[in-house]
């Protein structure tokens, strides 16, 4: 079980506001109304029981088309992505939506009873379909060149190595078949590696799930450039840890104590 928000629908309606008054949307979005499709979706019902489609209205109400070569995918990289997208202004992550911004960190889920949702905790479900659905939203707006960013040294819970594109990932799953074909130039994959790993790496571009990932997309006819630790993001690593060994070439020198 997990613990749900609390002021889930102040913080929503702050959000909301605030996002549209940062980025000046217009025609504005009513974000009164913007609540009640996105509650009609889950309140009154059990909390597993909820739908993909349900929440249809709210995304088809809140989701914009994201700049031409802006859209960046991550898997793996929740923090470093989050760190270079700047909130929106050098990329567009799903939670640089308005969707995505809304309900990034909040946890809800429905209740049977008045008031119709949970205000206290969640039961585990197979599966909820909120994340998938806002990304295959997302993911069908993505035009010109898009980027992914995937873990090169992945670890799960006890420390064991995991695939940089695993198969089971929203990634895989919703948003790579979600893409317009059409409408996309070239897909980018950034493969970043901790700065405290040591390379020879597994996973790195054309080799383990990587050989797998450029195969998938060549074969869907896309054109694909895979780039393992691209400059811009090896300083964005090192804005956390200049005196790392792999930073020291751009700080020179620590200060004396
Ligand atoms: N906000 C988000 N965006 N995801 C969340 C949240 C939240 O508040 N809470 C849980 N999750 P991963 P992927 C879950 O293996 O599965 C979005 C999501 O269900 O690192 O590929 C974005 O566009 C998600 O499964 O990455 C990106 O391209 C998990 O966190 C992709 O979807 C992250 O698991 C990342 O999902």
């Amino acid at each position: 079980n997990t613990g749900t928000t609390p002021h889930l629908q102040e913080i929503f309606l702050g959000r909301c506001w605030g996002f549209q008054q940062l980025w000046q949307v217009s025609p504005e979005v009513n974000c009164t109304d913007l609540w009640d499709k996105f509650f009609g979706a889950f309140s009154y019902r059990e909390p597993c029981d909820v739908m993909a489609s349900s929440y249809d209205p709210f995304f088809q109400a809140s989701t914009f088309e994201t700049p031409v070569n802006k859209t960046m995918f991550w898997s793996g990289t929740n923090v470093l992505a989050h760190a270079y997208s700047d909130e929106g202004h050098r990329y567009r992550t799903l939670e640089d939506t308005l969707p995505g911004h809304i309900l990034n960190g909040l946890q809800w889920c429905g209740s049977p009873r008045a008031p119709g949702f949970n205000d206290t905790v969640c039961p585990q479900c197979e599966n909820r379909p909120f994340w998938p659905e806002a990304s295959k939203f997302f993911a069908q707006r993505a035009r010109g060149d898009v980027f992914v960013m995937l873990n090169g040294t992945r670890r799960d819970a006890s420390g064991n190595p995991e695939d940089a594109f695993r198969t089971t990932s929203i990634f895989a799953r919703v948003e790579l078949p979600s893409l317009n074909k059409n409408a996309i130039s070239t897909i980018h994959v950034w493969v970043i590696h901790d700065l405290d790993s040591d390379p020879p790496y597994s996973e790195s571009c054309g080799k383990g799930s990587l050989s797998q990932l450029e195969q998938i997309l060549s074969y869907d006819g896309f054109h694909v450039i895979c780039q393992d630790d691209p400059p811009s993001l090896r300083h964005q690593q090192c804005v956390d840890a200049p005196y790392s060994p792999l930073c020291t070439s751009v700080t020179s020198k620590a200060p004396k104590k």
